[in-house]
């Protein structure tokens, strides 16, 4: 150790690393010492105030707290001396005057642990006589400051590790007291539940509900605790499923590479819809002549009476004899199959492959068709790969952070933490919207452009870094291919005239142009609003053209970030559930890659890149396509124009649905199989940070639910295909043999270290987070800058139809609502459609906020409830897609990028009006 402290710890000589606590020695060294307010995690700073931790030191009158107190050479430290264990006695003691005898409620905190540990079981002194009530506003969490030790941990948690700013100390001395707000009910507050407070207390002041009621019910909360992944949003949060008799009663963040033990609401507090009463427990076949109707979808008891229960026998035969029957009478063009981004790696390679192999056809796509396909296609132009060049932690090292078109607070609100951690610490924090964002009070810059002018936007921007010269000569020199042609493009996108087109000043234009191209290391995240549009590839092209001139890719702290949406986005599409390529991005038409795939697969391979998810829909209309397989998708509320897209699945002769529920697409089934929802399985995963990740499984499926795995080799056996895969680790050694990204990538390690990223370059040498250090993969080496153009967003807002239409998410829910809607905490804090506006609009509209709308574009209209939102920009109105009752989608313009085939969610012409 380099300049150790010596020091002395009960006698024995020890040694310090510089800028080690004393607690942290004793600790590293195994002397245990209580801590109740100190919590040895990262983001948590030690404080001090409990005294759980005195030691004694020689020569000091009084005793140190140890979880802030550096030792110094020489010091002489004593944790267990009398006089040390008989002030810690005292202080639990003390406390434990106030606990309440409840003592099983406090099961899961440090406190009773430790007190145990101490022997202190009694109390000799009196309780406070005010006991202050509970306050049980909030769903999710119970606050009984009763047994609030005032440790401050929880502000600490929500201040400096998630940055919530909810959670305060008030009052001084002997009555302080934790306060959410202004002293509001927890409930009442602006806490959006990400639930780090329970977490961090060491009592229990504040507790999940889901473990209080346990502990009431059964006197103890969980038996076990299962490590395992978060299966919504793409950060790949590590968590810890604490399950009790086969049902999770507390999900608990571990310590992963993306998440830190942070957690957010729906990772917490939105895992019942597991043990959902609607889960199917057993196959569906449709009543023979039950009209498929796709009013069914807004209905799902009237769904369920077209259906009736069958043998697994019965359901895997019809539903394999109909898939054959069309390949076999119409062609495998007639057959086409959806896969799933929230299943494991290892599910969407065997998908991919018996689309391929068993139907004959690359008609096989998901959700990436409409998330990040535009990023992706113009990320593969530019640089050659279409995943992240550098993780979201990345943050912590850049002096510069623009994000934009991405709302993080909600969607990757894990991910958010780290971004709000870098602006504390001092980065530049430039955010870019139409709508406000909760980054924005982080942000040293806030670019609010209109809606749908992202090039003209980030065109000015690299003409300020063009024309002043800020761009990175070597950088470019040495690795980029373009720039003359992009420096002519640029010539008329000036600052001036673009602020006519984006709205945003044109000083402030030069202003964040000229901060990210003088930044030392700067990072671009960017999400839905870049990707979902008829130009998302323009846009993208416009952003990476940014990061190239810039030099701003392939360093600590750069890099080219599209935040990845599902939990296996990234996983599903490497693995290729894609109809342009087959794993590993390979195009179909590579000969040389197929001839690879034939042999491994033993089959023939189409060399024709297949049709994707809207072309599928469509061409299902046409009767083009007749049988599909869909598993864990919902397209009849995912996919742009619904009414169109449910036409389509209504006249599919025959459609194979293989989910959880009974869907608004499984509502249009001929056969419904009931598969695993996540904590169900074993599998791998793969995040927005290009870490594979092992997820395990945590409780049984439901009734004769099976497993998603064993449903895909069953189906593929009855087509045909001689496959017998015991165990996902066998499909994953098969999968790490067609795919050289995962290269010293096994299951094993995987079992072993939890998380591993891609590339790696050795078994036993950690994965590389930031790559394209000195090459990008491209076949010389070198990136391509490839200019955009300015053109619509797509249908433009007239008379007749005034407002954007612009749809998206909100924290709570789950895309279309399948997962979250069953999940009891989600749903009370958002039960109902919304349709958000600005304030200034709604009165123009004389609608008050709650009262009932209308939104109606050209192709349909839905009935919800106004919300006020500052945020939203006058002209537009705003919508997530969650709620069957007001589907989004049934208002959403289907016309789709010509390159990346992504329609544009965000932009469609709509008039409110009230209802
Ligand atoms: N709570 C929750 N989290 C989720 C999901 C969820 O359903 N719920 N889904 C996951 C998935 S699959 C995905 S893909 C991600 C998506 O996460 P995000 O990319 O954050 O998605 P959105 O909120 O749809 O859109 C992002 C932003 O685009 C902005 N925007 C609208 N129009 C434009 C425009 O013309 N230009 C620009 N630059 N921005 C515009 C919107 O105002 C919004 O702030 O979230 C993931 N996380
Ligand atoms: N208007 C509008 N539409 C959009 C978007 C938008 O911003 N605006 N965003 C688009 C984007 S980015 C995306 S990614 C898509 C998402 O679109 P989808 O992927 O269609 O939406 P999800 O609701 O995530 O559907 C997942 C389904 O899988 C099921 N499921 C969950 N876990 C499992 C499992 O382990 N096994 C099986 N078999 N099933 C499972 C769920 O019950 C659910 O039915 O929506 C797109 N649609
Ligand atoms: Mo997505």
């Amino acid at each position: 150790m380099t300049d150790a402290i010596r020091f002395t710890l009960d006698g024995r000589e020890v040694e310090a690393a510089p800028g080690e606590t004393i607690w942290e020695a004793a600790t590293r060294l195994g002397v245990e010492i209580p801590h109740l307010c100190h919590l040895p995690r990262p983001g948590y700073r030690p404080d001090g105030n409990c005294r759980a931790c005195l030691v004694e030191i020689e020569g000091e009158r009084v005793l140190a707290a140890s979880c802030i107190r550096a030792p110094a050479p020489g010091m002489a430290v004593r944790t267990a001396s009398r006089r040390a264990r008989h002030a810690r006695r005292m202080v639990f003691e003390l406390l434990l005057a106030d606990q309440p005898d409840a003592a099983a409620r406090d099961a899961t905190g440090g406190f009773a642990r430790w007190a145990a540990r101490l022997g202190v079981t009694r109390s000799r002194f009196a309780p406070e006589p005010e006991r202050p009530a509970p306050d049980l506003s909030h769903p999710a969490m119970a606050v009984q400051l009763d047994a609030c030790i005032a440790c401050g941990l929880c502000a600490r948690a929500c201040r400096e590790v998630q940055h919530n700013d909810v959670i305060g100390l008030a009052r001084r001395g002997i009555g302080v007291t934790v306060a959410f707000d202004l002293l509001d009910p927890m409930g009442a507050s602006s806490c959006v539940a990400c639930g780090e407070c329970v977490q961090a207390c060491p009592t229990g002041a504040l507790l999940p509900k889901s473990v209080l009621n346990e502990t009431w019910r059964r006197g103890a909360p969980a038996e076990r605790e299962v490590a395992s992944v978060c299966p919504y949003c793409g950060v790949g949060c590590q968590v810890g499923f604490r399950v009790r008799e086969n049902r999770i009663v507390e999900v608990v963040g571990r310590d992963g590479p993306a998440n830190r033990n942070r957690l957010c609401v729906k990772g917490r507090f939105g895992f019942d819809y597991v043990a959902h009463p609607d889960r199917l427990t057993r196959p569906l076949v449709r009543i023979e002549g039950a009209a498929k109707d796709p009013a069914d979808c807004l209905d799902p008891a009237r769904a369920r009476t077209k259906f009736r229960e069958a043998s697994w026998e019965e359901a895997m035969e019809r539903a394999a004899a109909g898939l054959a029957r069309i390949r076999d009478t119409h062609g495998p063009g007639a057959l086409a199959g959806f896969g799933s981004a929230k299943g494991s790696n290892e599910e969407a390679y065997l998908f991919q492959k018996l689309v391929r192999t068993g139907f004959g056809t690359n008609n096989v796509d998901h959700c990436t068709r409409l998330c990040h396909a535009a990023s992706v296609a113009a990320l593969l132009e530019g640089i050659g790969s279409g995943a992240v060049t550098a993780p979201f932690t990345a943050a912590a090292d850049a002096d510069l952070i623009l994000v934009i078109g991405a709302r993080p607070t909600e969607n990757h609100p894990v991910a958010a933490t780290f971004l709000k951690d870098a602006a504390r610490r001092g980065a530049t924090l430039v955010v870019a919207d139409p709508r406000g964002n909760g980054l924005d009070r982080f942000a040293a810059e806030v670019l609010r452009f209109a809606a749908g002018s992202d090039v003209a936007l980030l065109n000015a921007l690299l003409h300020v870094v063009v024309t002043e010269g800020l761009y990175d000569r070597q950088f470019v020199a040495a690795r980029v291919d373009g720039f003359e042609a992009l420096r002519a493009h640029l010539a008329a996108y000036g600052p001036e005239a673009m602020e006519r087109v984006c709205g945003v000043p044109a000083a402030q234009l030069r202003r964040v142009a000229r901060l990210y191209a003088r930044a030392r290391a700067a990072l671009i995240l960017w999400g839905m609003g870049i990707s979902q549009s008829v130009h998302g590839t323009d846009n993208a092209r416009a952003l990476i053209a940014l990061a190239l001139l810039c030099g701003q890719v392939g360093r600590p702290g750069t890099g080219l970030h599209p935040l990845r949406g599902q939990n296996n986005v990234q996983g599903a599409s490497d693995a290729g559930l894609i109809p342009m390529m087959f794993p590993d991005y390979r195009r179909t038409g590579d000969s040389t890659a197929r001839a690879f795939l034939e042999e491994l697969w033993g089959a023939r391979l189409d060399p024709d890149p297949g049709l994707t998810v809207v072309e599928i829909l469509d061409a299902a209309l046409r009767g083009e396509i007749r049988g599909m397989y869909i598993m864990g998708e919902n397209p009849a509320m995912s996919d742009p124009d619904a009414a169109h897209a449910r036409a389509g699945l209504a006249r599919l002769e025959h459609l194979v649905v293989q989910d959880l529920f009974l869907t608004e697409t499984a509502a249009l089934a001929d056969v419904v199989l009931p598969a695993s929802a996540w904590p169900e399985k074993d599998g791998t995963v793969t995040n927005t940070n290009r870490q594979v990740q092992m997820g395990r499984k945590a409780v049984e499926p439901p009734g004769e639910a099976r497993q998603d795995l064993a449903i895909i080799v069953e189906m593929a056996r009855r087509l045909g295909l001689g496959w017998s895969y015991a165990h996902p680790r066998e499909v994953f050694a098969e999968m790490a043999r067609a795919m050289p990204s995962l290269a010293h990538i096994t299951w094993e390690r995987l079992e072993r270290e939890g998380s591993v990223t891609y590339p790696c370059p050795a078994p036993d040498a950690p994965g590389e987070e930031i790559v394209f250090r000195d090459r990008f993969p491209t076949p010389d080496g070198r990136a391509r800058l490839v200019p955009a153009g300015l053109s619509d967003p797509g249908e433009m807002p007239d008379a007749e139809f005034p407002f954007i239409l612009s749809t998206g998410r909100e924290l709570e829910h789950w895309h279309t609502g399948a997962m979250t809607r069953r999940a009891a905490v989600l749903d009370a804090l958002e039960p109902a459609p919304t349709a958000s506006l600005a304030p200034a609009e709604l009165r123009r509209l004389g609608l008050a906020p709650g009262a009932r709308l209308r939104v109606a574009t050209r192709r349909g209209a839905v009935e919800c409830t106004a919300r006020a939102d500052p945020a939203v920009p006058e002209g537009m109105v705003f919508m997530a897609f969650a709620y069957r009752e007001a589907a989004a989608n049934l208002l959403t313009d289907p016309r789709l990028d010509p390159l990346a085939k992504i329609p544009g969610f965000k932009f469609c012409a709509a008039r409110v009006e009230p209802a």
